[in-house]
């Protein structure tokens, strides 16, 4: 069980945000760098690094779109303090890629990687939350091209940078490595429960030396 005001409790109806945090009318628009354009017949979903076959897997486009499709509830939490709460993301559990493409028993941290380059890491247990999902949809629509078309991941208990928007593969790792915003002065870790903002706020074992 987590502390008052963690994702358990809003699950349960409370409306509490976290530390800091300020409710936003609307949906803003947050990222670093260009909109990339989706070209579907290039678009594959790569899973590589330490997989438990060796093997690197990948779908195309039209093949992660047959896979299991769910919903889960969940706010976004921007760490410059603004969030959007209530939205119902659809999309692939995170948890059905680590099933269809297991990690080798080492793996303790994934790098979810992005359209040009963008990345961040986080540790197994949070990709593996069964709130994690890998999101085509928001409240019954498909994503918009800014918002992260066509596969955004959402970490609902982490701060909105460790959610990529245009997704293309997850790296296993056997030691942590630090993502995109994890190298330029964010949390290695970014719980928002914690106010986990930035890196200088970091303890010894939270992530690797910068
Ligand atoms: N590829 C990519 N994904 C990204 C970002 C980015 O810069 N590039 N920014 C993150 C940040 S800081 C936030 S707050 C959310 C914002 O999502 P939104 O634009 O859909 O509100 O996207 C995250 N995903
Ligand atoms: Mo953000």
């Amino acid at each position: 069980m987590g502390h008052p005001g963690s994702e358990e409790n809003r699950a349960s109806g409370e409306s509490e945000l976290p530390p800091g945090q300020r409710l936003q009318r609307g949906w803003p628009v947050t990222h670093y760098g260009p909109v990339p354009k989706f070209k579907p017949d290039r678009w594959e979903f790569q899973v590589f690094g330490a997989t438990a076959d060796g093997e690197k897997h990948s779908w195309t486009h039209e093949q992660f779109s047959a896979l299991p499709f769910s919903t889960v509830v969940a706010d976004l939490h921007c760490v410059t303090k603004f969030s959007m709460v209530g939205a119902e993301w659809g999309g692939v559990p995170a948890r059905t890629i680590l099933e269809l493409a297991p990690p080798a028993a080492g793996v303790s941290h994934v790098m979810v990687w992005a359209e040009y380059g963008f990345s961040a890491n986080m540790r197994l247990s949070d990709f593996a939350s069964d709130r994690s999902i890998l999101a085509t949809h928001k409240d019954g629509e498909l994503l918009t091209a800014e918002h992260g078309f066509p596969l955004r991941l959402i970490v609902p208990h982490l701060y909105a940078w460790k959610g990529p928007k245009w997704v293309r593969g997850v790296e296993y790792m056997t030691a942590d490595r630090r993502g995109f915003w994890e190298e330029r002065g964010y949390h290695n870790i970014g719980d928002p429960w914690r106010e986990q903002r930035y890196s200088y706020q970091e303890e010894p074992g939270d992530g690797p030396e910068l």
